[in-house]
């Protein structure tokens, strides 16, 4: 066997070990213990890889997501570079309820989503372009959960473990993209009550909108794009809470309403 086949052999095989430990919600070892030279591309490929299993189970590519877009989110995971990760049908919660149960260590952010009605593609895509693209802006929770033990990974491990994604939540309310400035949105977290976390949109990249650019630009240089009717959320405003049963999560997204999440059995 030629040395690529043996690397894509290697790529399919470290895909459908994640895939396990993201479908059966069980910790694992960080890849680059066992892998220690792997390049980010490489990662980039398992991630596809391990959601292309998913997809022949049936779940749905729905959506794109990019990750580690503040300094507040790279500071509290010590790895400081935007990452991107693909949302499937079966991580979208249909009521404002989290149950534990398949998770392992779940925690929330606050993000701001966008809708697209157009397809994107390409390194030269601009902010217009996406303005032009977007049909609406919905405010979100993700519910991140590494599948890697104490939470604790590389980039290259986290870009694998298609960046943490497991549960996402979306307002009721959807919004024109020009209804407000999405950069001056001030956002709380509460849990039990309590304020947890606030953060103000421009905390992505000074405005959420060029984390969907960025996202074109890096996905365009692998040969992929954004798809008419996809969600993407860019990236969470806040550093990330961890949530346990019983909690209840508020997230006041000034002028825009609160999403509530309440965490079961
Ligand atoms: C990586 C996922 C980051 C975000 O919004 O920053 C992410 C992680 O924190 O585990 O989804
Ligand atoms: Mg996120």
């Amino acid at each position: 066997m030629q040395f690529k086949e043996v690397r894509r052999v290697n790529l399919q095989q470290i895909a459908k070990h994640i895939d396990f430990h993201q479908q059966n919600g069980t910790e694992m070892d960080k890849i680059t213990i066992e892998y220690p030279s792997l390049h980010v591309d490489d990662a980039y490929e398992i991630q596809r890889l391990s959601i292309e299993e998913a997809i022949a189970r049936g779940d749905e590519l729905i959506g794109m997501k990019m990750g580690l877009t503040s300094v507040a989110k790279q500071k509290s995971v010590g790895v400081e570079e935007a990452i991107y990760g693909r949302l499937t049908r079966s991580m979208e919660l249909m009521e404002p309820t989290l149950g534990m149960k398949g998770l392992i260590h779940p925690r929330v952010e606050p993000e701001i989503a966008f809708v697209l009605k157009k397809d994107l593609e390409g390194e030269n895509v601009t902010v217009r372009d996406v303005w032009a693209a977007t049909e609406c802006v919905i405010p979100a929770l993700e519910v991140i959960d590494s599948r890697y033990k104490n939470f604790s990974f590389t980039l290259e491990d986290v870009v694998a473990d298609n960046a943490s994604s497991t549960k996402f939540l979306l307002g009721y309310q959807a919004y024109s993209p020009y209804h407000t400035q999405w950069d001056q949105i001030k956002v709380e977290m509460f849990r039990n009550g309590e304020l947890v976390q606030e953060g103000v949109g421009a905390a992505v990249l000074d405005h959420p909108v060029r984390s969907v650019v960025e996202l074109v630009k890096m996905l365009s240089r692998r040969g992929e794009s954004l798809k008419a009717g996809m969600v993407i959320f860019t990236g969470a405003i806040t550093e990330a809470i961890n949530v346990y049963e019983g909690d209840q999560i508020e997230v006041k997204f000034d002028q825009l309403g609160i999403l509530s999440l309440k965490v079961e059995e």
